[in-house]
């Protein structure tokens, strides 16, 4: 080719990415692009549009996974497990699919509210600590499947999650905000199930009010049920 011995050096198809290395001479021209946050999507395939869900969290990482979730609000009073599996395909700037940028305890979910405490220092490295996504990730995928390790609760009305990674310098957003609402017997998000928690607890299941933040069997109404979730977690802490 015009004199110069071109060869590919490497055309290295890696699952969930594609990283082309060629050399002309001496000098590499073309490497995989980094994902572009503009065109990775992120979604909950299993679940029909318009479907709010809340997942009840423990610190201990007992709590519900997403692939068994509430399905919260309009018509509530009844209680139905729907499969809240987050999905985030990773892309570059021109639409291809690119493997995960980082690992996968540095993309996470989180309430625009800020408000789900993700047992941090259980995961050191971690930004995502222990709203990670999951382990493995196939192809151009990170899935969200487990229950998260966390405290806290969203806002009960307007609250959305938000998936964030960390590209090695900043948090950054990706997709929209998804209809993911959370709560748990943790209800002051310091990452323990205890007394001052039995005390916000008490107060809120005999106020006489419903409130979204002690709802952990998510239908609409604080009963034994919720009771009874409280109890079994009670003293579940970080691992
Ligand atoms: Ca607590
Ligand atoms: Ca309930």
């Amino acid at each position: 080719m015009n004199g110069v011995r071109c060869r590919t050096l490497a055309h290295v198809i890696i699952n969930l990415s594609v990283v082309v290395g060629t050399v002309c001479g001496s000098g590499i021209v073309a490497v995989a692009l980094p994902p572009d946050p503009a065109n990775c999507t992120v979604s909950m395939p299993f679940l029909s549009a318009g479907t709010t869900v809340s997942v009840c969290v423990v610190p201990s990482g007992f709590g519900r996974p997403l692939t068994s979730a509430f399905r919260y609000g309009s018509p509530c009073l009844t209680s139905e497990m729907v499969n809240a599996t987050i999905q985030v395909t990773w892309r570059d700037g021109t639409g291809m699919p690119v493997a995960p940028p980082v690992e996968a305890c540095n993309v996470w979910i989180e309430p625009l509210s800020g408000a789900l405490p993700a047992c941090l220092s259980s995961f050191p490295g971690c930004k995502g600590g222990g709203t990670r996504a999951d382990g493995l990730s196939v192809n151009s995928i990170s899935t969200f499947t487990r229950a998260p390790w966390s405290g806290g609760h969203s806002l009960s009305t307007g609250d959305m999650c938000q998936v964030y990674y960390w590209d090695g310098t900043a948090k950054r957003a990706i997709g929209p905000p998804l209809a993911i609402l959370f709560n748990s017997p943790d209800i002051n998000g310091d990452n323990i199930v205890n007394l001052t928690d039995t005390v916000a607890f008490s107060r809120g299941v005999t106020s006489g009010v419903y409130g979204y933040s002690w709802d952990f069997w998510a239908d609409c109404q604080v009963n034994l049920s919720d009771v009874a979730i409280y109890v079994q977690n009670l003293y579940m802490a970080c691992p």
